[in-house]
This record gives structure tokens, C-alpha cells and sequence, in this order.
């Protein structure tokens, strides 16, 4: 081992945390130029010595032919978000049900991607973005290249740390000025540049780009005893991670809103960019009695700042016909851009949201992004408003079909009842073969508008039932396409049943709460038969899903169509389907429906293989040990994991034992 590497690697890792991290260089640019230079020529005569946290592999090198899946250990889940003060006074109440005396801690919410990071042994080992939220993205050698990770920690103890990457502005300036320089394209915002360059397969491209990164959570923050948010944070930040400073610990909801309007305000002078406030529940044990929905903690929420508006003129108004038969009105508009692209259509929600703001037809009228992505129409500008314009009418019948539409009492929409109305039937199809749903390529909306007109398809299991002679006289279909569409088709008869749950388009049933109810009742006899109050007992699930699902399967023609599928040979289970990723979980192991949680270090697999092959072997995954953990699969040094499994009387297995049960996959 040449000591002199070893004393370089360590010198200069410590010099770029003063640096980057605590902007409290201790050491002259010069310096530590010379020393690096030092390091360089040294590990190109020694290449075997060179340290995988030396900081020369920050400068990037390794071009890899694309991203690797990696499985995260707990999902990477988005927030719930508040757009006003009673959004928030709502979540205070509810939190305040279940937690009375919760703290809350409040941060910025950073405008870039999330990523996670892990370390083992104080090394940095692998990071990975967010993806889907339960896979993401290998993007190791682009993250070593940002000085705010890293590379090496003083506790040797596994930890899983997740924050945001992002593109400070001056480096998002810099980066556009020279694109325009060399005449190529500009990127819209730094979100958008943070994205591009992660996702660069050339970690040198990355190097260059200046991303940082502010780390906000500990995934497993109680399994190292840390015992609220607030202590990760500083524990985190100890060990050298970014941590955001303007970071603030309010004792109720009133503080809260305090802090939220400051940095309404004050966001604009920030040296980065933010979309809006993060507020948290601070207590981890509040956390874990607060827990989860489908899709997002119960004990944090977003504020999302208001988006950008723009103006411009109100063409026309025309009405859609969703798959439920639901009609919406849309803006046609003088194209204008807005956050970043050109929008031409706009939603106008409902009859009554049209009424309320007294929207007309040639109005100018304000727009922005909802939610950032779909564009909606604010309301008229009345000052502009030149005179004549006619007050809005609503339609009565379908515009597809003529059939009278109707609105319920209660319902915000009106809805096109004619089951054959061809406009329900056309977006029914098309949600089925949906990439969440039966994810059928080749099938698109082109080709599902033509089948439907030829009347080769009137309902999806027509879809299984097409021929290729059928599909050739179709526009741009030739022999080969025909082919593998048909391919497709076949294989989506394999599909788990989660999607097609989501694909037969129940009310309420998203693809996230279809992978739930597919995992807990994995035929779909089994869901068939649940009643409601069977259903509701699902974690994750309410009462509303719980109605829908049941009162689908009470419909005859619904009940025909399932048996039809059935009779095609459409897979009816979760598991022995292809599976739809890495974890489709599988019938009849020992560890079907337990739940198990991993710890130490493993040899043969790693953490994500292991991951996936106990979801695979039907076990649900989670972070720490209590009385409801059913095995802890302890590794090497499993430590305080193993020591509570074991007061709890939980049964421990090696990785060699579930090595073992592999073969039965
Ligand atoms: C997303 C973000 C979080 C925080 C900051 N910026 C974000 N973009 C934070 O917690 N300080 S948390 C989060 C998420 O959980 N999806």
C-alpha cells in the first residue's frame, strides 16, 4: 500500500469538504492544485493503489452504456401538496389527531431531482435517482462527480441518505451562456439542466456542469437511533453532508406560516432555485404512527408556491369526452409559453369554474402550469375585455355521439351515459394498453382511432382477438409492425393482475392502489369475492377505492368481460405473470405476505438483489424491526438490528437461507 496515496487521498478529501461543504477553504487553490497534481501522477504509476474515494475519480471517467435498475430499499415517495393557508391548517388537524404534540420542521423545497445515496462501511457505495419511486437509476459515477456528496464518512455504519440535486443559478447561467455561444439549445430552467446533465452517460460531462446537492432525509434514520428529523439533519451534516441552512423547527401551525411567507418573498435572492416549503412532522416515532398512503407520507406536505402566469387570447372553447364519459372543457388558445414550453390548449375544469370567473369566448384570459404540468386557464383579464363577447354557454349533448348529457347533484362534470358512445369506448382502449396499464407498444391512439372505426375492436377484448390480415390495410402498418404488435399483444395476456386492475379503468383505482390491492388479494377471484369491509382492511386503502372495486365486480356486463379475458388467457394473478419489474412477488413461499426486514452486509447479493428477490418471494420489505417484523435476514455484522429481532423472539435467517429459497423462484 504506497502511504503517500493514502495520505493525499485523505488530505485532499478533507480539504474539498472545507471547501464545497463548509466554504471555509483551509488551504490555497495553489496548494491544493499541486497536491492533486501530486495524487494524479502518483495513481498513474500505482493504478491498483488508487482509492475508490481518492478524489481524482470526482473528475468523472468511466462512460457507462446506460443506467442500471436499482431497486430502492424503502419507496422514494412524493409529497402531498397544500396550495393555501387551509391546506395546511387541515393537515395541522389531522396530524394533531394522531400526534398532538407534534413539532413540525419546516425547509425549503429545492427545484431539481431527487436522489439517494448509500453508504456502507463509511464508504460511498452506490447512488441512484428516483425514478418511479420504487426503481430508480444507478447514477453512482455522475453523483461522485458532485462535491457535495461525500465520498468517504467518519460512521462506518450502513446509512441511506437522500436529498436533491440541483443547479445552483450562476452555474445554470454559465452553463446556457455557453450553449447560446455555440448556437445549441437552451435548457428552460435549472431543473431541466440538473436532469440533463445526471442523466449524461459521460460522468466528465458531468463534472463540468457544477451540480450541488442539499441532503434532507435519513432513510434509515431510527435503525442508528437517531430519534427525530431535526437530529438527522445535524447528524448528517456532521459527517459532511449539505445540508440546507435555512432549515427552521416551528412549535405549531401559526410559526409555519410565518416561515412560509418569508420565503414567499425572500426566494427570489436565494443562489438556487425552489419551488416551495417542505414541512415535516419532526418526532420519527410520530412519523411511523403517522405513516403512509399509496402515495405519500401522512406527516409531511409540500406547499407549492404559485406558478408562473402568462396571458394570451381565448379562441375557442371545446369539449372532451374522458373514458368514464366524463366532459371537460378546453381552452383553444393563441399559443404562448409558459414554465418552459409552448401550450396551445388549456383546461377549463368544469361548467361552474367557467361560470364563476365569467370566462368568454375572446377573452384575454391568464394561464399557468397545475401541478407544473398540466396547463390551466386562471380566469379573464375583465380591464382588457372588449365589448360584445357573448357570456358562456354550456353544451347538452355529447359532442361525439348527441346523446343527451347529464349532470348528477353533487357532481362537478356532466357525463355522457351511452355506454357505446364511441368516445368512452376509444378512451377506454387506450387507457388499457397505456404503458401503466397493459403497456401494449404499438398500440397507439392512431391505431386504436382506426381499429375502432373499422370496427375491428368494440371493446378490449377484442383487442386479443385481431388478425394480421385485419391489421395491414391499416395507414403506416407494414408486415414487420403488424407482427410485433400482435407479439405484444400476446405477451400483455401475461401481465401481472395489478395492470390490468389499472387498465379496466375502476373508479378510483390508480396504478399505484391496483399494484396494492393485486399484492393483498392476488387472483382475481379473491378480490371478486371481497366486500367492502375486507377491503378497507388494507392498509393504504379507503373507503372510497373500497365501494368502486366492489361495486365494478357487482356489474354483470363487467363480470362477462373478466370471464372473456379469462377465457382469452389474460393472466387473473399477481406473480406467476411476467413480471411487470424486479418485484413482482410470487405465490407460495415461506415468506409470502411476512414481513421482513434486511440487515448487515450481505456477500453473494446486494442489497437491491436481495431486496427484490424477497418481493419476488412475496415478502413486503420495510426499514426497521418491531413486533410486526415476521424475519430479519441478517448479513455480517447485522448489529442493533439483531439484537432487537432477537428480544422480539422475530426468526432470524441468513443470506445463505434465502439463497436457498431462490431456487424455487
Ligand atoms: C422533496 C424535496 C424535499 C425537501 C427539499 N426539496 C425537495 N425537492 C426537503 O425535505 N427539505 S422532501 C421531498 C420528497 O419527499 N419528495
Amino acid at each position: 500500500m504506497n502511504l503517500r496515496i493514502q495520505e493525499l487521498t485523505k488530505l485532499l478529501n478533507q480539504y474539498n469538504h472545507e471547501y464545497y461543504t463548509l466554504d471555509q477553504p483551509s488551504v490555497t487553490d495553489r496548494e491544493y492544485d499541486r497536491l492533486m497534481q501530486e495524487l494524479l501522477e502518483l495513481e498513474a504509476a500505482y493504478p491498483g493503489e488508487v482509492h475508490p474515494n481518492s478524489p481524482s475519480q470526482r473528475v468523472g471517467g468511466a462512460i457507462s452504456p446506460g443506467f442500471e435498475k436499482v431497486v430502492h430499499t424503502f419507496p422514494m415517495l412524493s409529497l402531498e401538496n397544500a396550495f393555501n393557508e387551509g391546506d395546511f391548517r387541515d393537515f395541522d388537524n389531522r396530524v394533531k389527531k394522531t400526534a398532538p404534540d407534534a413539532t413540525y420542521a419546516c425547509e425549503l423545497k429545492i427545484d431539481g431531482l431527487a436522489v439517494t445515496l448509500h453508504y456502507e462501511n463509511g464508504n460511498f457505495l452506490r447512488g441512484a435517482t428516483r425514478g418511479d419511486g420504487d426503481i430508480g437509476e444507478d447514477i453512482t459515477q455522475n453523483l461522485k462527480t458532485v462535491s457535495a456528496v461525500p465520498l468517504q464518512i467518519e460512521d462506518k455504519r450502513a446509512l441511506e441518505v437522500r436529498g436533491e440535486v440541483y443547479m445552483p443559478k450562476k452555474s445554470f447561467d454559465r452553463l446556457n451562456g455557453a450553449r447560446a455561444e455555440k448556437g445549441e439549445g437552451l435548457f428552460a430552467n435549472p431543473r431541466n439542466a440538473a436532469a440533463g446533465s445526471l442523466r449524461q452517460l459521460d460522468s466528465k460531462v458531468v463534472a463540468k456542469r457544477g451540480l450541488s446537492m442539499f441532503s434532507y432525509n435519513v432513510a434509515n434514520a431510527q435503525s442508528l437511533g437517531l430519534l427525530s428529523h431535526s437530529e438527522s439533519l445535524d447528524f448528517i451534516e456532521g459527517l459532511g453532508f449539505s445540508v440546507n441552512p435555512e432549515r427552521k423547527l416551528c412549535q405549531d401551525i401559526d410559526k409555519v406560516l410565518e416561515y412560509i411567507e418569508k420565503w414567499t418573498s425572500l426566494r427570489f435572492g436565494l443562489p438556487y432555485e425552489i419551488d416551495g416549503i417542505v414541512i415535516k412532522v419532526d418526532g420519527l416515532e410520530l412519523q411511523e404512527k403517522l405513516g403512509f398512503t399509496v402515495k405519500s407520507p401522512r406527516w409531511a406536505i409540500a406547499y407549492k408556491f404559485p406558478a408562473e402566469e402568462v396571458q394570451t387570447i381565448l379562441k375557442d372553447i371545446i369539449f372532451t369526452v374522458g373514458r368514464t364519459g366524463n366532459i371537460t372543457p378546453n381552452a383553444v388558445l393563441e399559443p404562448v409559453r409558459v414554465a418552459g414550453t409552448k401550450v396551445s390548449r388549456a383546461t377549463l375544469h368544469n361548467e361552474d369554474y367557467i361560470r364563476e370567473r365569467d370566462i368568454r369566448i375572446g377573452d384575454r384570459v391568464v394561464i399557468r402550469k397545475a401541478g407544473e404540468i398540466i396547463p390551466e386557464v386562471v380566469g379573464p383579464d375583465l380591464e382588457s375585455r372588449i365589448e360584445g363577447l357573448a357570456p358562456f354557454e354550456m353544451i347538452h349533448d355529447c359532442p361525439r355521439c348527441g346523446s343527451e348529457i347529464v349532470r348528477e347533484p353533487g357532481e362537478a362534470d356532466y357525463f355522457c351515459l351511452n355506454t357505446d358512445c364511441p368516445a368512452r369506448i376509444t378512451e377506454s382502449l387506450i387507457h388499457f394498453v397505456s404503458r401503466n396499464a397493459m403497456n401494449i407498444n404499438g398500440l397507439g391512439i392512431k391505431v386504436i382511432q382506426q381499429l375502432f372505426q373499422e370496427k375491428l375492436i368494440a371493446n378490449v377484448a377484442d383487442i386479443y382477438q385481431l388478425q394480421k390480415e385485419q391489421l395491414l390495410p391499416l395507414e403506416r402498418m407494414g408486415e414487420k409492425k403488424a407482427s410485433k404488435l400482435l407479439d405484444a399483444i400476446e405477451n400483455s395476456k401475461q401481465n401481472n393482475l395489478d395492470r390490468l386492475l389499472f387498465g379496466l379503468g375502476i373508479r378510483h383505482v390508480g396504478s399505484k392502489t391496483a399494484k396494492v390491492l393485486a399484492n393483498t388479494f392476488p387472483t382475481i377471484d379473491c378480490l371478486m369475492a371481497a366486500a367492502v369491509d375486507d377491503i378497507i382492511k388494507v392498509d393504504e386503502i379507503g373507503e372510497a377505492v373500497a365501494r368502486s372495486v366492489v361495486h365494478y365486480f357487482s356489474q354483470d356486463a363487467n363480470r362477462a368481460l373478466i370471464a372473456q379475458l379469462e377465457g382469452i388467457g389474460l393472466n387473473m394473478t399477481q406473480g406467476t405473470g411476467a413480471p411487470r419489474e424486479a418485484k413482482a412477488p410470487v405465490a407460495d413461499s415461506v415468506l409470502s405476505g411476512k414481513t421482513v426486514v434486511l440487515t448487515g452486509t450481505l456477500h453473494q447479493l446486494t442489497r437491491a438483489e436481495a431486496q427484490s428477490l424477497l418481493e419476488q418471494l412475496g415478502a413486503k420489505v420495510t426499514g426497521s424491526v418491531s413486533k410486526n417484523t415476521d424475519f430479519l435476514i441478517a448479513g455480517e455484522k447485522a448489529g442493533s438490528k439483531l439484537a432487537k429481532a432477537e428480544s422480539l423472539g422475530v426468526a432470524i435467517m441468513t443470506e445463505a437461507d434465502l439463497l436457498a429459497m431462490k431456487e424455487g423462484v
